[in-house]
């Protein structure tokens, strides 16, 4: 876009008036703010509809990626990058006196997701939009997104994110979108006057779905793509006028909020029932809503549905989008009276899917009583789904029962999604080469056998823009510097830096720009916790959602460690660290909550002694977020990837640390994999069990925590700690959980096991890090060989080989 300082000024002060009635001396912040996106708004408001207008006359076939999380963070400095403006606009803002950055830190969080997996739909789209791809993301408006994380006195503390507190600037509400989603009720059958069957639902509670769009921009393309939130309304006046005439306004006014309940929160606490229905409803309620809006406008241009995967991809993300499968099944049977066998061939053929975990706890299963009672109509075609499944099995394995049982959709009294998934997609990807393959020989074996055609991988990508050029504008500026401009937009050319890792010059600047990301960092650091921590020492970071596999435990677990040895030998030499930490726990998750408990706890002890003479230092930082990500991850020097070999899918993280790079240290799990092939051993330091050793403890038993733990005397003696309460500030049984899960339970996640090899690991890092230069080539290795990571690399696959685009 071109746009020059004196426009953009004046552009500026006639929407603050337009607005708000308000001149650029009156304004406050926010308004500045609101007015300012309000204006980028306008300026992508061409590029918007042209890109639509383009897709359609060019008739191109569109893909749809359904998420039950977007993880997109904040918009204003994206959208600047990619329209290529933000030079100009923050320099106009400065003659008016005002600063940008001030401006962008009022924005908040789009917080409509809870990890990895929310993070990469948002890496997706912004790819998607980049490469000009026909892309839009489908999703759910939650009122509230992840709960808000304070920490008090070493305690998770959760409370609601009310991230629409005030107006939304870049969504544009569409009535004229809006379409009905029905629950409950009963399906009637009869026979037509054609001898078909025809069935209609009776009696059914009906949910007004609104749509939300928000603007896509690609980087300096010109495309600009849509992501479609959906909100749940009750149609109507909204409430129950029986009830409000005879005077009970309040009982009346409740069911108006039963309605708004399904939009209101992301991942209600699933662990009742109540929450699982809640649940289940938002995933019928944002797939079904989805894909009546695909269909109408593809009804609007004539194209025959019975073509539809000639002109339509859709992607569901994990399994949360997987009633995709049954609802276009009973949108082209029951409202567009197609037969079984044609709506089976177009449903397969347009669906595929991603697997993104192979936890037991996160595949999910419902409960057939409750998925009967809400949607009854898909039950009864999940039903046939499953009888012609099983159909099939039974030929193909001469009635083999074991097997039929097995494989069967509904098993148990529950309807598996994972199975319902695969068996109406035409693809199913793991999202790393290691994962794939345990997919493959593991998890899915039965499948994988059934459909060989049907397993693909995808590793996992990032945006090099967000979480290099946005996060880390000083290393871009280096790269520019040295390689010029060329892979911003092709970033396997990052590859070009190859020739700079033995180039003195550049290896110093390169030290500079890290330590100036540390001290921005620190300062953020002391203005919101009041820690000092030094801006010299290793700054090694462990930043992901707080579980056990992924083994924040075992980090903290050397840090006693390091301390205890403090304590033993006050001169001991010890490479000055920072460990620093971000993650939420799930608020039912107590071993997790626990977690953070013991790190916070630890964090007082070694930070107040002046034994340590601030030669370690740990800091927590509560609320950890896209944001909050955007200001550690430029500052790492070391990046923990250190789950259980086997649990970790992917990981992303790992990626834009290496991006912005920090050294790894990892285990042979998810993309660690292929960072180390991608760096080779020299550039990398790797420890632990390997995911075979683990699935092999894991079949074979043989494993007993409490005996390592008499085994190695630095174990025992900080587990005698954790029980005493030595490490103060925490009753004597604060850690009786997560001494259980060690010992007792034998923890399934060999954090024990791994730990002499991380410790080794660990002064492994310590010596590289004395020596500058050396480890500052071992960064500059790291950031030349990140480009394959970058979601480009990863969507162009996509397109190619499942949506064919
Ligand atoms: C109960 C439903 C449920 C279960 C798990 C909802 C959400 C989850 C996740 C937290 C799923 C998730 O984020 N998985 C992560 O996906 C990333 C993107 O593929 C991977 O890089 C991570 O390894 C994987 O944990």
């Amino acid at each position: 876009m071109i746009l020059d300082t004196e426009t953009f000024k004046s552009d500026f002060k006639r929407k603050l008036i337009t607005m708000y009635r308000q001149s650029v001396d009156t304004a406050g912040d926010t308004l500045k703010y609101m007015a300012l996106g309000s204006l980028m708004m306008d300026y992508m408001s061409g590029a918007w509809h042209e890109t639509e207008t383009r897709y359609q006359s060019e008739c191109r076939k569109r893909v749809y990626y359904f998420s039950l999380e977007f993880l997109i963070g904040r918009l204003m400095d994206s959208a600047l990058i990619n329209l290529g403006i933000r030079d100009v606009v923050y320099e106009g803002l400065k003659e008016l006196g005002t600063d940008l950055k001030l401006l962008e830190d009022i924005e908040p969080d789009a917080g409509l997701g809870n990890g990895g997996l929310g993070r990469l739909a948002a890496c997706f789209i912004d790819s998607m939009a980049s490469l000009g791809i026909a892309g839009t993301g489908i999703g759910i408006r939650y009122r509230f997104g992840l709960f808000e994380q304070q920490i008090k006195n070493g305690y998770q503390i959760e409370s609601p994110d009310n991230w629409l507190k005030i107006a939304n600037v870049w969504e544009t509400r569409r009535d004229d979108e809006a379409c009905m989603v029905k629950f409950g009720g009963t399906p009637m059958l009869h026979w037509g006057d054609d001898g078909r069957l025809y069935v209609e639902l009776k009696d059914y509670e009906p949910i007004l779905a609104v749509p939300y769009d928000m603007p896509v921009p690609g980087f300096r393309n010109g495309t600009v793509n849509t992501l479609r939130l959906w909100s749940a309304e009750t149609d109507g006046p909204g409430f129950d006028f029986a009830m409000f005439s005879k005077g009970d306004h309040e009982k009346a006014i409740e069911s108006t909020n039963s309605v708004n309940a399904i939009t209101n929160v992301l991942y209600p606490d699933d662990s009742t029932e109540r929450g699982k229905l809640l649940r289940l409803k938002q995933e019928y309620f944002f797939t079904s809503a989805g894909l009546q809006s695909i269909l109408k406008g593809l009804k609007r241009e004539g194209f025959p549905l019975s073509r539809l995967h000639e002109r339509v991809a859709v992607h569901i993300n994990d399994t949360h989008p997987a009633l995709a499968v049954p609802e276009l099944m009973r949108l082209l049977i029951d409202e567009e009276g197609m037969g079984w066998d044609s709506a089976w061939n177009v449903t397969v053929n347009t669906i595929g899917y991603t697997n993104h975990t192979i936890l037991a706890e996160a595949l999910e299963k419902w409960n057939v009583p409750m998925f009967k009672k809400l949607l009854p109509r898909i039950y009864m075609i999940v039903e046939e789904i499953n009888r012609r499944f099983t159909g099939e099995l039974s030929r193909r394995y001469n009635g083999d029962w074991g097997k039929l049982a097995s494989m069967s959709i509904i098993q148990d009294g529950v309807v598996k999604m994972a199975y319902l998934a695969i068996v109406g997609s035409h693809s199913v990807n793991g999202v790393a080469e290691l994962h794939t393959e345990i997919l493959k020989n593991q998890e899915l074996r039965s499948f994988n056998e059934f459909y060989p055609d049907r397993f693909n991988n995808k590793t996992n990508g990032i945006s090099h823009r967000r979480w290099l050029m946005q996060a880390n504008p000083e290393l871009t500026a280096l790269i520019n510097e040295s390689i010029g401009c060329g892979w911003q937009k092709e970033p396997e050319r990052l590859s070009e830096l190859g020739r700079f890792t033995q180039d003195g010059a550049f290896l110093e600047k390169l030290r500079a720009v890290k330590l100036e990301k540390k001290r921005q960092l620190s300062s953020y650091i002391h203005e919101r916790l009041g820690i000092d921590v030094d801006p010299s020492s290793l700054f090694d970071i462990q930043v992901k959602r707080l579980h056990m596999y992924k083994r924040q435990l075992l980090n903290i677990l050397h840090v006693m460690y390091l301390y205890n040895k403090i304590c033993d030998d006050p001169k001991a030499e010890i490479q000055p660290r920072t460990f620093l930490f971000g993650a939420k726990a799930f608020p039912g998750y107590q071993l997790a909550k626990n977690t953070i408990k013991l790190i916070c706890t630890v964090a007082d002890r070694v930070n107040t002694d002046p034994a340590v003479k601030g030669r370690i230092k740990v800091v927590f930082i509560p609320n950890y977020g896209v944001s909050i990500a955007e200001k550690m991850i430029p500052a790492g020097d070391l990046s923990e990837q250190i789950s259980t070999a086997s649990k970790e899918a992917s990981g992303t993280g790992n990626m834009k640390f290496m991006m912005n790079g920090a050294v790894t240290i990892a285990t042979m799990d998810g993309a660690n994999v292929e960072i180390h092939r991608e760096v080779g051993d020299d550039n990398i330091i790797i420890f632990g069990m390997s995911s075979d050793e683990v699935i092999g403890y894991q079949n074979n038993g043989g494993y007993s925590a409490c005996e390592m733990l008499g085994k190695d005397a630095r174990l025992s003696r900080i587990i005698g700690q954790m029980k005493e309460g030595y490490f103060a500030a925490a009753p004597a049984n604060e850690f009786e959980l997560i001494i259980k899960h060690l010992t007792d339970d034998n923890d399934p996640y060999f954090t024990l096991r791994d730990f002499d090899s991380y410790v080794k690991a660990q002064e492994k890092v310590s010596g590289l890090y004395t020596d500058k230069v050396s480890w500052s080539r071992m960064s500059a290795v790291n950031i030349a060989r990140s480009g394959v990571f970058s979601s480009d690399n990863t969507i162009k696959r996509y397109a190619s080989e499942i949506w064919h685009v």
